[in-house]
């Protein structure tokens, strides 16, 4: 394990002071533990050990939507209104599965956010997407945790949601916000992608363009739709409140450009912690991401431990016995996992 002692890193400090250095405002241990979970293997699973230990939440907000929809001007805009609005420690992940590391994307996104940059209170990363086994899907709820026991809150991901994986990210976290444009036909897209069912908040962006009010339409009929025949998700949440209405994914119009309709979006984002507060759901969410988490390093680990049977010499002689009538893949594959199951 020599991720602690890099150069210039301080040998002995332990990830218990790094976190307590973190939530005291030290942005570079923040930013060193965010790289630690990026790593993957050992070093992620030292920094989960004391980040998934906090007590400390803050909302994880999802914003996904196609390349181009304006996600990244409108997270922009968003934390202004949510620093304007109270919150004093906003965190930003951006995530770009095309470009990991020099592309052009998040270059944008960097460039866009450059207003934030002199503000203490706010706090941006790029995340490349590929890295370790499991790649995203695992390196983002880890950061959302992490970044979450730094105290921060919202914790805001923006996602391109062209891919399965950037759904399942962008909806892993407590709101999930759904950028589309006008246009013939972007609605019904996302729809056919299963996007829309994700959303707990939608948003037509560029409603400075024709057409906004006809996608606004089109979303609502289809949310009105799913709703009535009950096969919307959100519909058949069962929540454990007893008298709990439920959530709606309210449908909004902002010009991210101008900041239109942001203080609207932000008032929805803070309507939906209150849901999952007072409706249980929240807890519920958390829940089902916990559960996904240790499924996904189960994978991992499972996967590991295959790789190891099958470069082992008896894998090899198990094979030879199969193939010569002395064995049969049943036996073969049940003296293998005793096998491993000493060996541990
Ligand atoms: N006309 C118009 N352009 C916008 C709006 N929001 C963003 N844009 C532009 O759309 C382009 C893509 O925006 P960006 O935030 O990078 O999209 P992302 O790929 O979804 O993050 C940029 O040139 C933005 O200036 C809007 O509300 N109206
Ligand atoms: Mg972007």
């Amino acid at each position: 394990m020599n991720v602690m002692n890099r150069p210039g890193e301080s040998a002995n400090r332990s990830l218990e002071d790094m976190m307590l250095a973190a939530v005291e405002g030290d942005r570079l241990a923040l930013a060193r533990m965010l790289t630690m979970v990026e790593r993957g293997g050992d070093s992620s699973a030292e920094v989960a050990r004391v980040s998934y230990r906090s007590k400390q939440r803050g909302q994880t907000v999802g914003i996904t939507g196609a390349p181009g929809a304006g996600k990244s001007t409108l997270v922009e805009k968003l934390i202004s209104v949510a620093r304007e609005g109270g919150k004093s420690q906003v965190a930003v992940i951006a995530v770009d599965p095309t470009s990991p590391f020099s592309g052009g994307a998040i270059l944008g996104d960097r460039i866009r956010m450059q207003s934030h940059a002199g503000d203490k209170g706010v706090f941006i990363r790029s995340m490349a997407s590929r890295g370790h086994l499991g790649g995203l899907s695992i390196a983002v709820p880890e950061a959302m945790r992490l970044l979450e026991a730094a105290g921060m809150d919202p914790v805001i991901v923006e996602t391109v949601g062209v891919g399965q994986v950037e759904i399942e990210v962008a909806s892993a976290t407590d709101t999930t916000v759904v950028v589309l444009n006008p246009g013939w036909g972007d609605a019904i897209q996302a729809n056919k992608a299963g996007i829309l069912e994700i959303a707990d908040i939608l948003v037509v962006n560029k409603a400075d363009r024709p057409g906004a009010k006809d996608a606004v339409r089109d979303l609502q009929q289809m949310l009105d739709m799913a709703f009535s025949l009950g096969i919307h998700p959100r519909a058949m949440t069962k929540s454990t409140g007893a008298s709990q209405e439920m959530w709606r994914p309210p449908v909004l119009e902002t010009v991210a450009s101008t900041g239109e309709g942001i203080p609207e979006l932000w008032s929805a984002v803070e309507n939906h912690r209150v849901y999952l507060e007072e409706s249980g759901e929240g807890t519920l969410r958390r829940r089902k991401r916990a559960e996904r988490s240790i499924a996904l390093v189960l994978e991992a680990e499972m996967a590991k431990q295959l790789e190891r049977i099958r470069s082992g010499h008896m894998y090899v002689s198990l094979v030879d016995a199969t193939e010569s009538g002395h064995s049969d893949p049943y036996e073969a594959a049940e003296k293998l996992m005793r096998e491993a199951d000493s060996g541990r």
